[in-house]
Protein backbone atom coordinates (compact mmCIF):
# COMPACT_ATOMS: atom_id res chain seq x y z
CA UNK A 1 0.00 0.00 0.00
CA UNK A 2 1.18 3.35 -1.11
CA UNK A 3 2.09 5.63 1.85
CA UNK A 4 1.73 9.38 2.49
CA UNK A 5 2.47 11.64 6.02
CA UNK A 6 0.19 15.34 6.15
CA UNK A 7 1.55 17.14 8.26
CA UNK A 8 -1.65 20.16 8.80
CA UNK A 9 -4.07 17.11 8.55
CA UNK A 10 -6.68 18.55 10.50
CA UNK A 11 -6.36 21.92 8.06
CA UNK A 12 -8.46 22.59 5.19
CA UNK A 13 -6.14 21.49 2.45
CA UNK A 14 -4.92 18.19 4.74
CA UNK A 15 -8.63 17.31 5.17
CA UNK A 16 -9.02 17.18 1.39
CA UNK A 17 -5.79 15.71 0.64
CA UNK A 18 -6.53 12.94 2.87
CA UNK A 19 -9.70 12.13 1.23
CA UNK A 20 -8.58 12.12 -1.71
CA UNK A 21 -5.57 9.98 -1.12
CA UNK A 22 -7.91 7.62 0.93
CA UNK A 23 -10.24 7.25 -1.68
CA UNK A 24 -7.31 5.95 -4.01
CA UNK A 25 -6.40 3.46 -1.44
CA UNK A 26 -3.70 5.02 0.27
CA UNK A 27 -2.11 4.62 3.62
CA UNK A 28 -2.51 7.81 4.84
CA UNK A 29 -0.66 9.01 8.37
CA UNK A 30 -1.66 12.61 9.95
CA UNK A 31 0.29 14.22 12.70
CA UNK A 32 -1.81 16.23 14.89
CA UNK A 33 -1.23 18.69 17.41
CA UNK A 34 -2.24 18.07 21.26
CA UNK A 35 -4.62 20.38 22.29
CA UNK A 36 -7.37 20.80 25.07
CA UNK A 37 -9.95 21.34 22.50
CA UNK A 38 -10.76 18.60 19.70
CA UNK A 39 -9.88 19.99 16.80
CA UNK A 40 -10.57 17.15 13.86
CA UNK A 41 -13.88 18.61 12.89
CA UNK A 42 -12.44 18.64 9.18
CA UNK A 43 -11.38 14.87 9.04
CA UNK A 44 -14.35 12.99 11.58
CA UNK A 45 -15.88 11.86 8.95
CA UNK A 46 -12.96 10.05 7.21
CA UNK A 47 -12.40 8.16 10.50
CA UNK A 48 -15.07 5.84 10.08
CA UNK A 49 -15.32 5.43 6.42
CA UNK A 50 -14.67 2.47 5.24
CA UNK A 51 -12.62 2.64 2.44
CA UNK A 52 -9.82 1.60 -0.12
CA UNK A 53 -7.17 3.61 2.31
CA UNK A 54 -5.98 3.74 5.70
CA UNK A 55 -6.23 6.62 7.62
CA UNK A 56 -3.77 6.62 11.21
CA UNK A 57 -3.12 9.89 13.15
CA UNK A 58 0.31 10.35 15.20
CA UNK A 59 0.24 13.01 18.34
CA UNK A 60 3.25 14.73 17.19
CA UNK A 61 4.47 18.48 16.60
CA UNK A 62 7.14 20.18 14.14
CA UNK A 63 8.48 21.66 17.22
CA UNK A 64 9.05 18.39 18.40
CA UNK A 65 11.94 16.80 15.57
CA UNK A 66 12.79 13.44 17.85
CA UNK A 67 9.09 12.27 17.40
CA UNK A 68 9.01 13.28 13.83
CA UNK A 69 12.14 11.66 12.79
CA UNK A 70 10.42 8.60 14.66
CA UNK A 71 7.13 8.29 12.69
CA UNK A 72 9.30 8.81 9.59
CA UNK A 73 11.56 6.25 10.19
CA UNK A 74 9.07 3.64 11.33
CA UNK A 75 6.05 4.34 8.50
CA UNK A 76 8.47 5.18 5.68
CA UNK A 77 6.27 6.94 3.89
CA UNK A 78 6.53 7.52 -0.24
CA UNK A 79 4.95 11.19 0.13
CA UNK A 80 5.08 13.65 2.60
CA UNK A 81 2.55 16.99 2.53
CA UNK A 82 3.68 19.82 4.90
CA UNK A 83 0.76 21.93 5.14
CA UNK A 84 1.51 22.77 8.75
CA UNK A 85 2.02 26.07 10.78
CA UNK A 86 0.29 28.78 11.55
CA UNK A 87 -1.22 31.04 8.12
CA UNK A 88 -3.17 33.59 9.12
CA UNK A 89 -1.23 36.73 7.57
CA UNK A 90 -2.81 39.54 9.97
CA UNK A 91 -2.26 37.33 12.86
CA UNK A 92 1.61 36.90 11.64
CA UNK A 93 2.19 40.87 13.19
CA UNK A 94 0.81 39.71 16.54
CA UNK A 95 3.00 36.47 16.76
CA UNK A 96 5.76 36.74 14.41
CA UNK A 97 7.90 34.57 16.57
CA UNK A 98 5.86 31.60 16.65
CA UNK A 99 4.75 31.93 12.74
CA UNK A 100 8.64 32.08 12.26
CA UNK A 101 9.08 29.00 13.70
CA UNK A 102 6.40 26.64 12.50
CA UNK A 103 6.17 28.16 8.88
CA UNK A 104 10.51 28.35 8.62
CA UNK A 105 12.45 27.12 11.50
CA UNK A 106 10.23 23.64 11.34
CA UNK A 107 10.59 23.39 7.76
CA UNK A 108 14.72 23.69 8.20
CA UNK A 109 14.19 20.73 10.66
CA UNK A 110 12.00 18.65 8.52
CA UNK A 111 14.95 19.05 5.56
CA UNK A 112 17.41 18.13 8.04
CA UNK A 113 15.13 14.90 9.16
CA UNK A 114 15.23 14.07 5.43
CA UNK A 115 18.30 14.29 4.79
CA UNK A 116 19.61 12.00 6.68
CA UNK A 117 16.58 9.28 5.84
CA UNK A 118 18.02 6.01 4.51
CA UNK A 119 14.78 5.57 2.31
CA UNK A 120 13.87 8.16 -0.50
CA UNK A 121 10.68 10.38 0.07
CA UNK A 122 9.08 13.27 -2.20
CA UNK A 123 7.96 16.43 -0.01
CA UNK A 124 5.02 19.05 -1.25
CA UNK A 125 6.07 22.29 0.89
CA UNK A 126 3.10 24.97 1.09
CA UNK A 127 5.18 27.90 0.02
CA UNK A 128 2.62 31.09 -0.35
CA UNK A 129 1.89 33.76 -2.76
CA UNK A 130 2.93 36.22 0.22
CA UNK A 131 6.46 35.13 -0.37
CA UNK A 132 5.90 38.16 -3.26
CA UNK A 133 4.86 40.57 -0.77
CA UNK A 134 4.16 43.97 -3.03
CA UNK A 135 6.07 42.85 -6.43
CA UNK A 136 6.45 45.00 -9.00
CA UNK A 137 5.15 43.00 -11.41
CA UNK A 138 1.87 41.01 -12.34
CA UNK A 139 0.79 38.66 -12.60
CA UNK A 140 3.71 36.57 -10.61
CA UNK A 141 5.56 33.49 -11.96
CA UNK A 142 8.11 31.12 -10.29
CA UNK A 143 11.26 33.53 -11.66
CA UNK A 144 9.67 36.92 -9.67
CA UNK A 145 11.81 37.95 -6.83
CA UNK A 146 10.71 37.42 -3.53
CA UNK A 147 9.81 40.94 -1.38
CA UNK A 148 7.52 39.90 1.57
CA UNK A 149 5.75 42.13 3.56
CA UNK A 150 4.90 40.34 6.45
CA UNK A 151 6.48 38.18 9.26
CA UNK A 152 4.58 34.97 7.31
CA UNK A 153 5.56 35.96 3.63
CA UNK A 154 9.36 36.33 5.20
CA UNK A 155 8.97 32.84 6.61
CA UNK A 156 7.75 31.37 4.26
CA UNK A 157 10.38 33.01 1.46
CA UNK A 158 12.76 31.26 3.87
CA UNK A 159 11.35 27.84 3.96
CA UNK A 160 10.71 28.39 0.36
CA UNK A 161 14.45 28.71 -0.46
CA UNK A 162 15.91 26.40 2.15
CA UNK A 163 13.58 23.85 0.01
CA UNK A 164 15.12 25.12 -3.26
CA UNK A 165 18.70 24.35 -1.27
CA UNK A 166 18.34 21.21 -0.26
CA UNK A 167 16.94 20.01 -3.78
CA UNK A 168 20.17 21.56 -5.52
CA UNK A 169 22.72 20.87 -2.58
CA UNK A 170 21.59 17.05 -1.56
CA UNK A 171 19.63 15.98 -4.50
CA UNK A 172 16.16 15.79 -2.46
CA UNK A 173 13.07 15.64 -4.16
CA UNK A 174 11.47 18.95 -3.18
CA UNK A 175 8.53 20.79 -4.79
CA UNK A 176 7.29 24.11 -3.56
CA UNK A 177 3.72 24.70 -4.56
CA UNK A 178 3.32 28.66 -4.37
CA UNK A 179 -0.22 29.02 -3.93
CA UNK A 180 -2.45 32.34 -4.26
CA UNK A 181 -5.43 32.00 -1.36
CA UNK A 182 -7.63 28.93 -2.06
CA UNK A 183 -10.72 28.46 -0.59
CA UNK A 184 -13.76 26.32 0.45
CA UNK A 185 -16.11 25.81 2.96
CA UNK A 186 -13.52 24.30 5.00
CA UNK A 187 -11.72 27.39 5.03
CA UNK A 188 -10.91 28.67 9.00
CA UNK A 189 -13.64 31.06 10.16
CA UNK A 190 -10.68 34.46 10.31
CA UNK A 191 -10.24 34.13 6.89
CA UNK A 192 -11.84 36.92 4.87
CA UNK A 193 -13.85 34.73 2.19
CA UNK A 194 -15.38 32.37 5.27
CA UNK A 195 -16.27 35.47 7.48
CA UNK A 196 -17.92 36.88 4.27
CA UNK A 197 -19.57 33.36 3.05
CA UNK A 198 -20.46 32.36 7.03
CA UNK A 199 -21.76 36.00 7.68
CA UNK A 200 -24.02 36.28 4.93
CA UNK A 201 -25.62 33.12 5.94
CA UNK A 202 -25.85 33.66 9.17
CA UNK A 203 -28.20 37.01 7.90
CA UNK A 204 -30.34 35.08 5.77
CA UNK A 205 -30.92 32.83 8.19
CA UNK A 206 -31.78 35.82 10.55
CA UNK A 207 -29.16 35.02 13.22
CA UNK A 208 -26.82 38.29 12.45
CA UNK A 209 -27.39 41.48 11.36
CA UNK A 210 -24.26 42.73 9.61
CA UNK A 211 -20.99 42.11 9.22
CA UNK A 212 -17.75 44.30 9.97
CA UNK A 213 -14.49 43.92 7.97
CA UNK A 214 -11.34 45.65 7.21
CA UNK A 215 -9.89 46.38 3.53
CA UNK A 216 -12.55 45.94 1.07
CA UNK A 217 -10.42 47.01 -1.88
CA UNK A 218 -7.43 44.61 -1.27
CA UNK A 219 -7.58 42.43 -4.49
CA UNK A 220 -6.93 38.72 -4.30
CA UNK A 221 -6.47 35.92 -6.72
CA UNK A 222 -9.19 33.64 -5.26
CA UNK A 223 -9.42 29.80 -6.27
CA UNK A 224 -10.88 26.74 -5.01
CA UNK A 225 -9.06 24.54 -2.28
CA UNK A 226 -9.89 20.88 -3.79
CA UNK A 227 -8.36 21.89 -7.24
CA UNK A 228 -5.10 23.13 -5.52
CA UNK A 229 -4.98 19.67 -3.82
CA UNK A 230 -4.81 18.06 -6.56
CA UNK A 231 -2.11 20.08 -7.73
CA UNK A 232 0.05 19.16 -4.89
CA UNK A 233 -0.52 15.41 -5.98
CA UNK A 234 0.44 16.02 -9.68
CA UNK A 235 3.48 17.63 -8.26
CA UNK A 236 4.92 14.77 -6.62
CA UNK A 237 3.90 12.96 -9.28
CA UNK A 238 6.39 14.54 -11.73
CA UNK A 239 9.54 12.71 -12.93
CA UNK A 240 11.38 15.73 -11.47
CA UNK A 241 11.19 18.27 -8.64
CA UNK A 242 10.45 21.95 -8.81
CA UNK A 243 8.77 24.82 -8.31
CA UNK A 244 5.23 25.69 -9.54
CA UNK A 245 2.53 28.59 -9.17
CA UNK A 246 -0.73 27.53 -8.10
CA UNK A 247 -3.19 30.54 -9.21
CA UNK A 248 -6.10 31.05 -11.31
CA UNK A 249 -4.57 34.16 -12.85
CA UNK A 250 -8.09 36.04 -12.38
CA UNK A 251 -8.27 38.86 -9.11
CA UNK A 252 -10.92 40.12 -7.50
CA UNK A 253 -11.73 42.65 -4.72
CA UNK A 254 -12.93 42.02 -1.32
CA UNK A 255 -15.79 44.03 -2.04
CA UNK A 256 -16.51 42.13 -5.25
CA UNK A 257 -16.69 38.84 -3.47
CA UNK A 258 -18.55 39.95 -0.53
CA UNK A 259 -21.28 41.08 -2.92
CA UNK A 260 -21.17 37.75 -4.75
CA UNK A 261 -22.05 35.97 -2.17
CA UNK A 262 -24.57 37.91 0.01
CA UNK A 263 -26.52 38.29 -4.05
CA UNK A 264 -26.25 34.34 -4.18
CA UNK A 265 -28.62 34.68 -0.94
CA UNK A 266 -30.99 37.25 -2.43
CA UNK A 267 -29.11 39.80 -0.41
CA UNK A 268 -28.44 43.36 -1.12
CA UNK A 269 -24.76 44.68 -0.07
CA UNK A 270 -24.52 48.59 1.24
CA UNK A 271 -21.00 49.52 2.29
CA UNK A 272 -20.35 51.90 5.15
CA UNK A 273 -18.02 54.76 3.44
CA UNK A 274 -20.90 55.19 0.27
CA UNK A 275 -22.00 58.37 1.95
CA UNK A 276 -24.41 58.74 5.23
CA UNK A 277 -27.61 59.61 2.85
CA UNK A 278 -27.14 56.88 0.05
CA UNK A 279 -26.72 54.51 3.12
CA UNK A 280 -30.03 55.40 4.54
CA UNK A 281 -31.65 54.85 1.60
CA UNK A 282 -30.11 51.62 0.62
CA UNK A 283 -30.90 50.51 4.57
CA UNK A 284 -34.45 51.81 3.33
CA UNK A 285 -34.42 49.10 0.59
CA UNK A 286 -33.88 46.10 2.73
CA UNK A 287 -29.77 46.40 1.94
CA UNK A 288 -27.74 44.72 5.01
CA UNK A 289 -24.90 47.46 5.73
CA UNK A 290 -21.29 45.96 5.61
CA UNK A 291 -18.99 47.46 8.56
CA UNK A 292 -15.28 48.95 7.82
CA UNK A 293 -13.38 48.22 11.28
CA UNK A 294 -10.06 49.53 11.67
CA UNK A 295 -8.70 46.34 13.62
CA UNK A 296 -8.75 44.31 10.25
CA UNK A 297 -6.54 46.69 8.33
CA UNK A 298 -3.02 45.29 8.73
CA UNK A 299 -0.06 47.86 9.00
CA UNK A 300 0.66 46.58 5.79
CA UNK A 301 -1.21 45.28 2.77
CA UNK A 302 -0.14 42.98 0.31
CA UNK A 303 -0.99 43.84 -3.34
CA UNK A 304 -1.13 43.30 -6.76
CA UNK A 305 -0.58 39.64 -5.89
CA UNK A 306 -2.20 37.78 -9.25
CA UNK A 307 -1.00 34.13 -10.50
CA UNK A 308 0.70 32.99 -13.53
CA UNK A 309 0.19 29.32 -13.42
CA UNK A 310 1.54 28.01 -17.13
CA UNK A 311 4.18 26.02 -15.99
CA UNK A 312 1.60 24.11 -13.70
CA UNK A 313 -0.66 24.06 -16.78
CA UNK A 314 2.29 22.92 -19.22
CA UNK A 315 4.21 20.39 -17.30
CA UNK A 316 1.31 19.29 -14.59
CA UNK A 317 -2.03 19.48 -16.77
CA UNK A 318 -3.04 21.45 -14.40
CA UNK A 319 -6.39 23.76 -15.06
CA UNK A 320 -7.57 25.64 -12.36
CA UNK A 321 -11.51 25.79 -13.16
CA UNK A 322 -13.36 27.82 -10.38
CA UNK A 323 -12.22 31.75 -9.17
CA UNK A 324 -13.33 34.50 -7.53
CA UNK A 325 -17.10 35.18 -7.55
CA UNK A 326 -17.85 31.39 -8.11
CA UNK A 327 -15.94 30.75 -5.34
CA UNK A 328 -18.03 33.20 -2.87
CA UNK A 329 -21.42 31.69 -4.46
CA UNK A 330 -20.50 28.28 -3.98
CA UNK A 331 -19.38 29.14 -0.22
CA UNK A 332 -22.51 31.15 0.57
CA UNK A 333 -24.14 28.41 -1.00
CA UNK A 334 -22.39 25.80 1.54
CA UNK A 335 -22.53 27.85 4.49
CA UNK A 336 -25.96 28.45 4.23
CA UNK A 337 -27.08 24.92 3.33
CA UNK A 338 -25.24 23.87 6.50
CA UNK A 339 -26.74 26.18 8.76
CA UNK A 340 -30.26 25.24 7.93
CA UNK A 341 -30.12 21.67 7.41
O1 LIG B 1 -8.44 35.97 3.90
P1 LIG B 1 -7.18 36.63 4.25
O2 LIG B 1 -6.84 36.71 5.69
O3 LIG B 1 -6.03 35.89 3.40
P2 LIG B 1 -4.53 36.33 3.01
O4 LIG B 1 -3.98 37.31 3.95
O5 LIG B 1 -4.54 36.72 1.58
O6 LIG B 1 -3.73 34.96 3.22
C1 LIG B 1 -4.22 33.70 2.79
O7 LIG B 1 -3.77 33.40 1.49
C2 LIG B 1 -2.34 33.31 1.35
C3 LIG B 1 -2.02 32.99 -0.09
O8 LIG B 1 -2.43 31.70 -0.40
C4 LIG B 1 -1.81 32.26 2.29
F1 LIG B 1 -0.47 32.19 2.18
C5 LIG B 1 -2.19 32.58 3.71
O9 LIG B 1 -1.76 31.53 4.57
C6 LIG B 1 -3.70 32.67 3.79
O10 LIG B 1 -4.25 31.42 3.49
O11 LIG B 1 -7.17 38.13 3.69
C7 LIG B 1 -7.40 38.41 2.32
C8 LIG B 1 -7.56 39.89 2.13
C9 LIG B 1 -6.44 40.72 2.78
O12 LIG B 1 -6.05 41.71 1.87
C10 LIG B 1 -7.09 41.35 4.00
O13 LIG B 1 -6.54 42.62 4.36
O14 LIG B 1 -8.76 40.32 2.78
C11 LIG B 1 -8.50 41.51 3.50
N1 LIG B 1 -9.52 41.61 4.57
C12 LIG B 1 -10.47 42.58 4.63
N2 LIG B 1 -11.23 42.41 5.72
C13 LIG B 1 -9.65 40.81 5.63
C14 LIG B 1 -10.73 41.31 6.37
N3 LIG B 1 -8.98 39.69 6.00
C15 LIG B 1 -9.40 39.06 7.14
N4 LIG B 1 -8.75 37.92 7.52
N5 LIG B 1 -10.45 39.55 7.91
C16 LIG B 1 -11.16 40.67 7.56
O15 LIG B 1 -12.08 41.08 8.26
Amino acid sequence: MKSALILGITGQDGSYLAEQLLAEGWAVHGLVRRASMFNRSRIEHLRSTPGPGRLTLHYGDLADVTSLRRILQKEKPREIYHLAGQSHVGLSFEIPEVTCQENGTATLNLLEILRDLDHPVRLYHAASSEIFGAPATAPQDEATAAAPVNPYGCAKAFATQLGRVYRHAYGLFVCNGIAYNHESPRRGENFVTRKISLGAAHIKAGRQAEIALGNLDARRDWGWAPEYVAAMRLMLQAPAADDYILATGRACSVREFATAAFAELGLELAFEGQGPAELARRKDTGAIVLRIEPKFFRPVESTTLVGDATRAQTRLGWIPRTAGAEVARAMARADYAALTS
